[in-house]
């Protein structure tokens, strides 16, 4: 067998890869016949492939690179936890030190009385630990029949069994038996999409009280939680109304439904406060986190749980956890990068000097002819494609054609920019600089006229009637 490495021609690296590796979210014969793009190595907010282009990295990976490529102190610390102890669980009346003083740092960062963390492999993962630590929460309480977890359509929370259904991914639910039972999904705050003749103010306090109404409906006694993103990020960087989040957690304060933060994206500096509970003033009872706490250079997740919901679950033996929980060498790494991120003061840049310089870019996109809006939460933003503005219309294509045109044009400027739907989404690495900020505008720029000319040419300047 030939040992794979970056000097090989792209096209082996290729054949190889479609002969054997299968691919997330992807149609593999269309992957086979296009070849992917082979990444082979990265630096601060730059990739480069196979075929020795450099490409601008305006996605931080899958939005987890936050603290950028290249972090040699984080490979240090890798090599050096892994000579000392590369493993060990964290199950059977056990611990280790970096589990320990990871679990002490993120009840130090996390606001309120968020101080105890359960650790995962994934945000998917420590999704799953939450649906099942909701529910036993209220059994152990002596209310086993609030097991419901109320989500929203469009949400994003994993892609395991328990996580997938608690997301709101129709495309999802369609494979492999999902939602499981006892979810229930509401509607998103989406105004730019769905808010029809409403102000986006009335619109958000409506999405919002979808919640009540589903509470009532299903009965108080029934419902365990209320989980979602602050900002959603995988749905297409959707900011809720200013009115949604204040009213969602009257709501959750009225009636005894947990809060849960799936701060997956949101949370590490991502929406300009380490957590965007704190950027939208929400105070959950759980939070979810993954992504950004390793700045993904070490697979790990968690959910870090408030004071109360620790103390009932501690009362007796929560059956669940698994072999990677608190794995010592991505618990050392993440460390380390939270050390990156305070000590940098990454998030001071952020406030500073990063989101307030790309909002300003990022907004004058609008003045682009298929630009509807702009919507942007410290570094995490969105653009809507349309054939009109003032009727925020949809394109008459299928949803997501035009969307892949443009991140086609992108791709082919060197910049990664995905497309959700009709709508471009950006998300880069939290230390990026101005300069750098400016080539990622110019080449969206680029890409959306090549792409506007392509979709006149194509015959899809048309709007849905
Ligand atoms: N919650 C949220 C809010 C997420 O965004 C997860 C949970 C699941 O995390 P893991 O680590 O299990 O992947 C996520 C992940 C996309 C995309 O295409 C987004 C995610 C993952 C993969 C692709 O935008 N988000």
């Amino acid at each position: 067998m030939t040992t794979i490495t970056n000097h090989m021609p792209t096209a082996e690296l290729q054949a190889i890869d479609s002969a054997h590796h299968m691919h997330p979210f992807t149609a593999g014969d269309e992957l086979a016949a296009k070849g992917p793009r082979v990444i082979t190595r990265a630096e601060g907010v730059w990739l480069n492939d196979s075929d020795g282009h450099r490409i601008i990295d305006a996605m931080a990976g899958l939005w987890c690179v936050n603290i950028g490529y290249g972090r040699t102190e984080l490979a240090d610390v890798a090599a050096r936890q892994m000579r000392e102890l590369p493993y060990y669980n964290t199950f059977f009346q056990t611990t280790h030190v970096p589990a320990i003083a990871l679990a002490q740092k993120l009840a130090e960062l996390a606001p309120g009385d968020l101080n105890h963390v359960f650790f995962a492999g994934s945000g998917s993962e420590a999704n799953d630990t939450n649906i099942r630590m909701v529910r036993t929460y209220w059994a152990m309480k002596g209310k086993p029949t609030k097991s419901v977890i109320i989500s929203r359509k469009n949400a994003y929370h994993g892609s395991s069994v328990g996580s997938g259904s608690l997301g709101g991914m129709a495309a999802m639910h369609a494979q492999g038996g999902m939602p499981i039972p006892d979810i229930h999904h509401i509607n998103q705050p989406h105004w730019w999409a769905e808010g029809g003749d409403m102000t986006p103010e009335e619109f958000g306090l409506a999405r919002a009280r979808e919640l009540e109404e589903a509470i009532l409906e299903l009965g108080e006694d029934r419902v365990a939680a209320f989980i979602a993103e602050p900002v959603q990020g995988a749905g297409g960087v959707i900011v809720p109304p200013d009115t949604y989040w204040p009213e969602i957690q009257r709501i959750c304060d009225k009636y005894e439904i947990l809060l849960i933060a799936d701060e997956v994206i949101c949370g590490f500096g991502r929406t300009g406060n380490w957590f965007g509970s704190q950027t939208l003033n929400i105070r959950p009872d759980i939070m979810t986190i993954a992504k950004g706490l390793s700045s993904g250079y070490q697979p790990i997740g968690g959910s870090i749980v408030s004071d109360e919901v620790a103390d009932v679950i501690g009362q007796g033996e929560f059956n669940h956890g698994y072999t990677y929980s608190g794995h010592p060498v991505a618990s050392a790494v993440a460390l380390e990068n939270l050390r990156i991120l305070e000590e940098e003061d990454v998030v001071g840049h952020v406030q500073r000097v990063a989101a307030p310089y790309l909002k300003e870019k990022w907004e004058c996109l609008t003045d682009h002819p298929m630009v509807g809006e702009a919507r942007i939460v410290g570094m995490m933003g969105s653009i809507a494609l349309t054939p009109n503005k003032e009727t925020r219309a949809k394109f008459a294509s299928e949803p997501g054609t035009v969307g892949y045109i443009c991140r086609e044009r992108c791709f082919a400027n060197n910049l990664v920019m995905r497309h959700v739907g009709d709508r471009m989404i950006i998300s880069p690495p939290l230390v990026i600089q101005p300069e750098e900020i400016d080539v990622i505008i110019d080449r969206a720029r680029i890409a959306l006229d090549e792409a506007f000319t392509k979709i006149k040419e194509d015959g899809l300047w048309v709007a849905a009637s």
